[in-house]
């Protein structure tokens, strides 16, 4: 087994819009970050991810790029960044900044002169169609809900836009892009950051002639087939030679759509691609017909099925990354586990325990090292997410769903419960702003919030700064044999971790039940590794409390 910084990091990610203001404009920022970084190194994470901070007109939060050698006003200047930085390394983190090269803003300077003429120079940076039967070139659908295509007047042809209008599709089949793509990347390497992440990967290589997608009845997002494109890995191979192979990166690619097959070569250890990718099965398992847009739970089978395939399909070949959130996804006590206050604390350092003693990079999103869990959001007017309110238009404009039933859908799958401000304290705005929030503070910040969490030694804050710190002792956490047991019971999720002649035993229950369970024979003289209960009896026949987690460790 090969060893590498990245395989034992933990990584943190940071939203920085919601993460902590120093301002007083309600809007998070670098300087907010700076301040904030004894907390996370007190938490004990290597890496942080940080999500956008480049120029940008905010259609998606910086994930349109209308500068990508400038800072975001909002967030302040290259300055704060540069300090940023060095305080993040004086504190011995890395930095990995998110590169969002699928598309850019419609704002870039590229895309500005690309819409100009038919003749223009950058014209082919994008992808321009002529429209068909009076309509789109195709029948690609956009993320963010209508039509991928936008008609652009000024000279009678439609670009591509896999998310919003405001982000069209760099053509990468253009070498110039690759070019000015690569020496940006440089350009922030020679800066001295320590990787990247980045966004929607696997859709740079368009399908050959854009040919109609099969359009699945009812599917409203994807379904452009583009993912894992015919050159994907040509390019990722040739970003590697230009920029990655050239400084010590980690590098993880947001791969929607990615297969166990697909993953196997962008992040092989052969070290020619990324260091792995992140994918989507468990957290689309629960998909319905209309999309994400479902009130459906998911299934512990389906669960454990689909992360044990990653674990073991993986191992010896390629690396995974574990997460159960991010800035896309709902809170994951809230989704997989349950946040009622009765339970709360215990589900999430269930789910976090589940997690982070599997083989792969484990990212923890702000406040999900504190239990932060989904928000009440009332009404469309407290939503902010462009894909949330696009989707609610045109799902109630449809008659696909009536407005009360959508907003269920939005108040349990919504981007923008991750989105709510970091809880920092219980004072007004929960010590995120001074000023007014962006988007509504979770109402039960008096309750949760990381100073009431740092007073407390049995939080969810320590419990993960123990899981951190575990992954630091023990080998076996980050190398070790995973195997699934218990494949068919419906409440427990149970795994065994095995290096030489050590072995741990993960169970998890993800019931309110007591659940019984007989712990094998080979375990009788193992001793706790990590548990959210007290116990001292783990032998034989035992009953696991209602989302007890319990690691036993032998050798
Ligand atoms: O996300 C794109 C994306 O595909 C995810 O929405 C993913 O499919 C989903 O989480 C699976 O459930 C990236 C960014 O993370 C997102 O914030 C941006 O809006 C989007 O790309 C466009 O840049
Ligand atoms: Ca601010």
């Amino acid at each position: 087994m090969e060893r590498s910084w990245w395989k034992e990091a933990v990584v943190y990610q940071i939203y920085p819009r919601s993460f902590m203001d120093s301002n007083a404009d309600g809007i998070g920022d670098l300087k907010g970050i700076t301040s904030r970084l004894d907390y996370l190194q007190e938490l004990g994470i290597d890496v942080i991810w940080l999500s956008p901070v480049y120029q940008s007109p905010n259609d998606d939060n910086g994930y349109d790029i209308s500068d990508y050698r400038a800072i975001m006003e909002e967030f302040g200047t290259m300055a704060d960044f540069d300090e940023m930085l060095a305080g993040i390394h004086a504190r011995g983190m890395k930095l990995v900044m998110d590169l969002v090269v699928n598309h850019t803003s419609d704002e870039h300077a590229w895309f500005v002169e690309s819409r100009k003429s038919r003749e223009n120079p950058y014209r082919d940076y994008y992808i321009w169609r002529e429209g068909k039967d009076g309509g789109a070139p195709n029948n690609w659908g956009s993320w963010f809900s209508g039509s991928a295509w936008q008609y652009d007047a000024r000279t009678d042809m439609y670009y591509l836009h896999l998310f919003s209008k405001k982000q069209p599709d760099l053509n990468w089949d253009n070498p110039k892009v690759r070019e000015e793509v690569f020496s940006m990347m440089n350009w922030w390497c020679e800066k001295g950051i320590d990787g990247f992440r980045m966004d929607v990967i696997s859709l740079i290589s368009k399908k050959p002639g854009l040919p109609d997608g099969a359009v699945a009845p009812g599917a409203l997002y994807g379904d452009s087939g583009c993912a894992n494109g015919p050159h994907v890995h040509e390019y990722l191979q040739e970003m590697n030679r230009a920029v990655l192979s050239r400084y010590d990166l980690m590098t993880v690619g947001e791969c929607a759509g990615v297969t166990v097959e697909e993953a196997k070569k962008y992040a092989s250890l052969n070290g020619k691609e990324l260091n792995m990718v992140f994918q989507f099965e468990h957290v689309e398992l629960c998909d319905g017909p209309l999309g994400k847009w479902t009130d459906r739970r998911v299934d512990l089978k389906a669960f454990k099925q689909v992360m044990s395939k990653w674990q073991t399909e993986l191992a010896g070949k390629a690396w995974n990354s574990l997460f159960l959130e991010n800035h896309d996804q709902p809170r994951s006590v809230s989704r997989f586990g349950n946040d009622a206050p009765k339970y709360r604390e215990v589900c999430a350092k269930m789910l976090a325990t589940c997690l982070h003693m599997m083989q792969g990079t484990p990212y923890v999103y702000q406040g999900e090292e504190l239990g932060m869990t989904n928000c009440p959001f009332q009404t469309l007017e407290d939503f902010r997410d462009i894909e949330s309110i696009n989707a609610f238009q045109e799902l109630t404009q449809s008659g696909k769903a009536a407005p009360e039933e959508i907003m269920g859908y939005l108040r349990l799958r919504g981007r923008d419960n991750a989105r709510t401000p970091m809880q920092w304290d219980d004072s007004e705005n929960a010590g995120f702003t001074t000023g007014t929030p962006w988007i509504m503070v979770n109402p039960n910040y008096r309750q949760i919030n990381a100073k009431t969490e740092l007073a407390d030694p049995n939080s969810v804050f320590h419990y993960y700064q123990k899981l951190i710190a575990l992954r630091k002792q023990e080998e076996i956490i980050v190398h070790g044999a995973y195997a699934l047991l218990e494949p068919d019971s419906g409440s427990l999720y149970v795994y065994t971790r095995i290096l030489e002649n050590q072995k741990l035993l993960v169970i998890c229950n993800f019931t309110k039940e007591e659940v019984p369970y007989r712990v094998p024979e080979e375990y009788a003289d193992a001793k706790v590794l990590i548990g959210n209960y007290e116990r001292s009896w783990v032998q034989g026949n035992i009953t696991l409390k209602p989302y007890e987690a319990l690691v036993l460790k032998c050798g």
